[in-house]
């Protein structure tokens, strides 16, 4: 089919958070927007990720959308992290609330997409259909291209094995299995727990150790909802305005300067509460290699006081970077699941898994026989999601050409030479480093006006300027630079995946001052773009 479609103003790939409110806020403006989404629903992360365990990081109260009061009021949260299916519940209420679906085509993958010239369209081309429209919106996630490391072998097991991004939607039943895991990443540490509990034997390779946190998930009582919810606006105001998206106790003294007692009384207090905020703590904790190491210390000795066996609680002490530059871990009982009889973990940093096998794995000259091989080895984070589509834009240049050297944009919104093209919560932009839906609704509106302020004002077509591209690249990159993340072979840095360039991806100035620039820029009449 060729089906040269002239209805569409925007065509917006991906129907997540993030797609799920670019439609609205442009139906809501009154452009045409079509969304293609290869899934068979909405949901995006939480549709694909169902894995045992899955649950989000961020607290159920502020990780929903904050757009609409009725919404935000009406939705009842059960627990204080949400868990994957309760994430997609509301990701479908929502669907249904705003009457989304109709404007969404499900099961169908975007594969390419080029600017044209002549028309100053872009033309779409799903697998069985040619599309175009003005403007093209990727919604396509930040960890979303699934990462499987190519070992020798690999197609050969003869077992089952669900890469942890990839889940199966019928409920996988691990009773009576010898099941490996590979990975020690987010997923790994949640899934695991929960995996010991029903199979016969878990064996986990690790490369890796991370620092991880626990959780201290808990139901969330009517009155804390009450309160938080009679407080909202002030709350979601506050949050955009941090350096994370997230509500945390900061405090204002470095960690070097306060005595070694009441610091220890401090992250006692820290691991009470639980979660990712552990790392905000200190103004230095990120910045200071000393402060750091204070911290790290104290998560290596609540692992060996959980970890009954000293080696095993040696191994899962990371000691490779500095905690907080691989993205922190929050789990429920994982450092605790080593000391059940059915759990062992094995070393894979200096000896590598050196093939799969048709009954499981081989590292050095050891086998290891499997009923189940869980890979919860990540994502091409940030650029796979992109550069898995064939995106050419003015004169034919390719996106993935263009980033061969790492990504190049401006605000991670927009990139040199792709005209008409906006990423929301695209690489240079905060992202990953923040709460998602912050950021998401942040790009959304922005975008949202942006595409108002061009028709109001007659121009068709829009393009960030290659000199503001790159000031804006030196930016993110000195900001970095300013912290310990560079030191981390993070997927912040593209290390996770063979042949990708070491760049620091997201931008780490904050959500805050980040919105700020970006509002600046949008009252400065879009200074940086051409508009055309
Ligand atoms: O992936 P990861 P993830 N041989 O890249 C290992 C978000 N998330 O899916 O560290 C052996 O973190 C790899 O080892 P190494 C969150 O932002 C959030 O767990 O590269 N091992 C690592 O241990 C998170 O950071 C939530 O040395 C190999 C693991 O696989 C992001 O998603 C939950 C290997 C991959 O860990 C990604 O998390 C889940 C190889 N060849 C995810 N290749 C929450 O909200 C890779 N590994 C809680």
């Amino acid at each position: 089919m060729n089906e040269h479609d002239p209805r569409y103003d925007a065509i917006i790939i991906g129907a997540g958070f993030a797609g799920m409110y670019m439609l609205k806020t442009l139906r809501d403006k009154g452009f045409r927007a079509h969304v293609y989404e290869r899934g068979t629903d909405v949901g995006g992360t939480w549709y694909w990720n169902r894995y045992p365990g899955a649950r989000c990081d961020i607290e159920s109260l502020y990780y929903c959308y904050s757009f609409s009061e009725e919404l935000q009021q009406e939705w009842q949260w059960t627990e204080r992290y949400p868990s994957q299916p309760e994430i997609l519940r509301y990701a479908r209420h929502v669907a249904d609330r705003f009457d989304l679906r109709r404007d969404i085509s499900f099961e169908t993958n975007v594969r390419a997409a080029a600017f044209d010239e002549q028309t100053g369209r872009w033309t779409v081309r799903t697998d069985d259909a040619e599309i175009t429209a003005r403007f093209l919106i990727t919604a396509v996630g930040c960890l979303s291209a699934t990462q499987t490391p190519d070992f020798p072998g690999i197609g050969t097991f003869r077992g089952e094995s669900y890469h942890t991004g990839r889940w199966p939607h019928e409920e996988v039943d691990f009773t009576g299995k010898r099941v490996g895991v590979i990975g020690t990443g987010s997923s790994a540490i949640q899934a695991i727990p929960v995996i010991a509990g029903q199979a016969a034997q878990v064996t986990v390779f690790q490369r890796t150790a991370q620092f991880s946190i626990p959780a201290q998930n808990h139901p969330l009582s009517p009155d804390e909802q009450r309160r938080v919810k009679s407080d909202y606006a002030r709350l979601r105001a506050e949050a955009r305005m941090t350096q994370t998206g997230i509500l945390a106790e900061r405090l204002q003294r470095n960690a070097t300067e306060v005595p070694a007692a009441e610091f220890k009384a401090e992250l006692d207090r820290r691991w009470g509460i639980g979660g990712t905020t552990f790392t905000s703590t200190y103004p230095d904790t990120l910045r200071d290699p000393a402060a750091n190491e204070l911290s790290a210390d104290y998560v290596r000795d609540k692992i060996r006081e959980i970890v009954d066996d000293p080696a095993t609680a040696e191994l899962l002490c990371p000691h490779d970077h500095p905690i907080g530059t691989k993205r922190i871990c929050v789990d429920t009982d994982y450092y605790a699941t080593y000391n059940r009889d059915n759990v062992s973990l094995v070393d894979i940093r200096r000896t590598p898994i050196s093939a799969i096998t048709p009954g499981g794995l081989r590292v050095g000259g050891r086998d290891f026989e499997f009923d189940v091989i869980v890979f919860a080895t990540g994502y091409d984070a940030m650029t796979g999601p992109l550069n898995r589509i064939d995106i050419r834009g003015a004169g034919g240049l390719r996106l993935r050409e263009k980033w061969a050297e790492g990504p190049r944009t401006y605000l991670g919104l927009a990139s040199a030479g792709f005209p008409n093209l906006f990423t929301i919560t695209g690489p240079g932009s905060p992202s990953v480093l923040s709460n998602m839906i912050v950021s998401i609704e942040q790009h959304v509106e922005w975008i949202g006006e942006h595409l108002e302020h061009l028709r109001d004002n007659g121009f068709t077509r829009s393009e960030a300027a290659a000199d503001a591209e790159r000031t804006w690249g030196e930016h993110v990159n000195a900001v970095a630079a300013e912290t310990l993340y560079p030191r981390a072979a993070s997927w912040y840095m593209g290390a996770n995946v063979p042949g990708k360039p070491r760049v620091f991806m997201p931008y780490i100035g904050g959500v805050g001052t980040y919105r700020e620039h970006c509002r600046e820029i949008a009252d400065g009449g879009y200074r940086g773009f051409h508009l055309t």
